[in-house]
């Protein structure tokens, strides 16, 4: 591997960043946003980070609305991404678009997701398809979604249609993000739509979601078997409280659930693995974050080291492994470019020691809307400015820049000299 074929870029995702979706979150949206505000009075969301962006206090940080009008300002994003130094770039299609109505696709928006990868060609970037991150169209959402088992033949046949018509442009596919965030939040904890508490429905719903993948997985071979085919599995890595005994146990179960049990599912129907790395916990019956002085605006523990421990441990699969998304909320920009300088560093490591690591993405190219957390964390590489949509690129993105130029992954790649 040289740095030509090493992949860097960053991730987004449709309903995240396009603007005027209308789908299973945009309903919920609305019906939820003054709860949610409500809700924020409890948290300790620090207030002054919202500059520029509806406070968490306010009912419009809950509604994705414009969010960023990606969809019409792709190209003047992806320019962006191209003076980054990106080669690569993941991004999602967003079904409720392409198939409104039960059967009935809609030929613009397919064509306007041909003339978006077609962008990132012409710009020598190469991309990396999502097909399903996170919402329903309405329609499916009434047919009880994921955890209806009928319904995976509809995953299956809007897959056979979105990769049919851009597949002369797209080599990678991601055919889920995240299914066991979603399953756990959405269906465990019921903090997102549609909102269930059952453990029977958490078990349905990433059945069904396993099936999904392994169908969409031979569809798309079938397709073009020249694709490279995989999901983007949000793994963490778990250290046990060494004070009691029963806490190996619980390790064990962690990494069952949240990591290893879908990969071992689908071992056979993937080309690669995706890979999103965000935290580390030391499991106890609190399933406590890893202690470290460095936090992010979430609040969420920022450990790099995680990142190589958790791919020695994904080098048993031997698949091609790419970092899907790594990222943090981070409204001053004070500290992502260590963020991304130490989880690079971890990560060439890891190449070093054997794991075959072929890209990174970091989460996210934009500022974006944060799910039930709505606009306030803000992610990207570039902000956005939401009452102008004006895009200003954060210091750190011209960091990442200077790392992806000076990065040269032969000196680290195990087949070229450590
Ligand atoms: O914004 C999300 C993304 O949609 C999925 N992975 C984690 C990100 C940050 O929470």
């Amino acid at each position: 591997m040289n740095n030509e074929s090493f992949y860097w870029g960053a991730a987004t995702s449709s309903h995240q960043v396009e603007g005027n979706n209308h789908n299973d979150w945009s309903e919920w949206e609305k019906a939820n946003a003054d709860r949610l505000a409500n809700d924020a009075q409890k948290r300790q969301w620090p207030r002054h980070l919202s500059e520029g962006s509806p406070s968490p206090l306010e009912r419009s940080n809950y509604v994705s609305g414009r969010a960023c009008e990606h969809y019409t300002r792709f190209s003047e994003d992806f320019d962006i991404a191209k003076n980054l130094g990106h080669n690569a770039h993941r991004l999602s299609l967003e079904w409720s678009r392409i198939e409104p109505e039960e059967g009935v696709f809609n030929e613009e928006a397919i064509g306007h997701y041909r003339e978006v990868v077609q962008a990132l060609r012409a710009r020598g970037i190469e991309p990396f398809v999502t097909l399903w991150h996170w919402p329903l169209p309405l329609w499916l959402r009434d047919k009880g979604g994921w955890k209806n088992a009928d319904n995976v033949r509809y995953f299956v046949r809007y897959v056979e249609k979105a990769v049919s018509a851009l597949g002369p442009d797209v080599t990678f596919w991601i055919t889920l993000n995240e299914p066991l965030v979603y399953t756990k939040i959405s269906y465990l904890e019921g903090r997102w739509p549609p909102q269930e508490k059952s453990y029977i429905s958490y078990l349905r719903v990433s059945r069904n979601l396993i099936k999904a993948h392994k169908k969409a997985f031979g569809v798309i071979k079938r397709l073009q078997p020249a694709s490279q085919v995989g999901i983007a599995h949000n793994m963490s890595f778990f250290e046990a409280d060494k004070s009691h005994v029963i806490n190996g146990f619980l390790k064990w179960f962690g990494e069952w659930r949240k990591n290893f049990g879908f990969l071992n599912a689908i071992a056979d129907y993937q080309d690669f693995i995706g890979f999103n790395y965000y935290s580390s916990y030391v499991v106890n019956l609190n399933f406590d974050k890893v202690k470290t002085e460095q936090t992010t605006d979430m609040g969420w523990a920022i450990y790099p080291k995680g990142i190589y421990l958790m791919l020695t441990r994904l080098k048993k699969y031997r698949k091609p492994i790419y970092i899907t998304e790594n990222g943090l909320a981070d409204a001053k920009d004070e500290k992502r470019a260590q963020f991304i300088d130490e989880h690079i560093f971890w990560l060439k490591k890891a190449i070093a020691d054997g794991a075959d690591v072929r890209g990174y993405f970091y989460w996210s190219l934009l500022d974006n809307f944060e799910w039930s957390d709505g606009f306030w964390p803000r992610f990207g590489l570039v902000a956005i400015d939401y009452l102008t949509q004006e895009r200003s690129i954060r210091p750190s993105a011209l960091i990442y820049k200077s790392i992806i130029e000076k990065a040269d992954m032969r000196r680290v790649g195990p087949e070229g000299g450590k």
